[in-house]
């Protein structure tokens, strides 16, 4: 077969795929996939413009074929939910574990995944020796900079981009005092980049934190300070807006969160989201189709938001976690709750509808 013949076979392939992908966008009460073209199935990596991601569990990814299947068909980024932290992969100054943080990349790479990196710098889930440590000044500078350089250096080339720092502000817009503040400073965060940058000099760097939609409060604290970063010449690529939000919150305040954080000029990336419904933790509440609808509204909302920023800044939008019934929410706060647009039977939700409808 001449290369014409062939490109023009591909064309005709293309124009039905399209056709296809077009119709399924616009068909919300089908999700039957067809029997006679299973590529052209709908999923969100498919309908949707930017990448749509999820933080993976590693066990679950490896034990639940429901949970790996969907995490297959839908998503084409995923974010390790803890397996790249200081505490799995650094557990004593001499030991690193990357088993279970490689079997995520090897994953990627076998599925065609992007990987986002979490996290290299953060006061929670530390392992014992770090909060421990004695030492001057330079030694906990040493101990930062091995860490991030080792970590990144381990990824270089699989891992595209890094949550830097995570959660360096307070809910107050002051600074956290976290164990990192109070040994190096506050100034600690603008090296961090910079050895991040060193070891990877590719990969994309985001300052990582969640309440900017809470109010202007901490909204302001974490712009004014990747605008300082940014000012300085500090390597940073991007705003990472956890969005752990609840179905209560104002649109006024969701959509705020993302064009302010937008107007920087650096990529944003919705890296956390979720929408509780049950914040106030009602014990007996029950999941309810007007609880949904609510939900996919909010839904619908915030990536309507994240639609309206420059194509060159959607970094992509990331749920954490895959389902309703591996939220880390309920365990957390010991209460029912329905916050992702899967349920625990691996059901697309209202939810799913509401992203699909916010970029329509
Ligand atoms: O979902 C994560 C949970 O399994 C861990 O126990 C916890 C502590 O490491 O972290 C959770 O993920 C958090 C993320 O790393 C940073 N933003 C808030 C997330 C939810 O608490």
């Amino acid at each position: 077969m001449s290369f014409r013949t062939i490109n023009f076979a591909l064309k005709i392939l293309l124009s039905v795929s399209l056709l296809n992908i077009s119709c399924a966008k616009h068909e919300s009460t089908s999700l039957a996939p067809s029997p006679t073209l299973p590529m052209m199935e709908n999923s969100l990596q498919k309908d949707m413009p930017f990448p749509m991601g999820a933080a993976v569990n590693v066990n679950l990814l490896k034990s639940n074929t429901n949970y790996r299947n969907l995490v297959i068909k839908e998503f084409n980024s995923i974010t390790a939910e803890n397996a790249m932290k200081f505490a799995a992969v650094h557990s004593s100054k001499e030991i690193w574990n990357f088993t279970d943080a490689d079997y995520l990349i090897d994953f990627a790479i076998a599925n065609g995944k992007r990987v986002h990196g979490h996290t290299l710098n953060w006061y929670k889930s530390l392992p014992d020796w770090v909060n421990n440590f004695q030492g001057t000044a330079a030694d906990w500078e040493n101990l930062l900079k091995t860490h991030i350089q080792t970590v990144v250096g381990h990824f270089k080339g699989k891992v595209v981009s890094w949550d830097v720092v995570n959660e360096a502000i307070d809910e107050d817009g002051t600074m956290r005092n976290s164990i990192w503040v109070q040994k190096l400073g506050v100034d600690y965060i603008g090296r961090a980049f910079q050895y991040a940058h060193e070891a990877d000099p590719n990969a994309l760097l985001f300052y990582n934190d969640y309440g900017q939609e809470f109010g202007p409060t901490k909204r302001t604290a974490i712009l004014n300070l990747v605008t300082s970063l940014k000012n300085k010449g500090i390597p940073i690529d991007g705003i990472g807006i956890q969005m752990h939000t609840r179905v209560t919150q104002t649109d006024a305040n969701l959509t705020a969160a993302i064009s302010t954080a937008a107007a920087t000029g650096l990529k944003i990336h919705i890296s956390e989201i979720d929408i509780a419904l049950n914040p106030d933790n009602n014990q007996s509440m029950v999941y309810t189709t007007a609880l949904a609808d609510q939900q996919a509204a909010k839904y619908k909302t915030i990536v309507k938001a994240f639609n309206a920023i420059p194509k060159g800044q959607q970094f992509g939008i990331t749920q954490w976690n895959v389902t309703d019934g591996d939220s880390w929410i309920p365990s957390n706060y010991n209460r029912p709750d329905w916050p992702l647009p899967f349920d625990s039977n691996y059901q697309r939700k209202a939810a799913y509808q509401g992203i699909l409808d916010g970029v329509k």
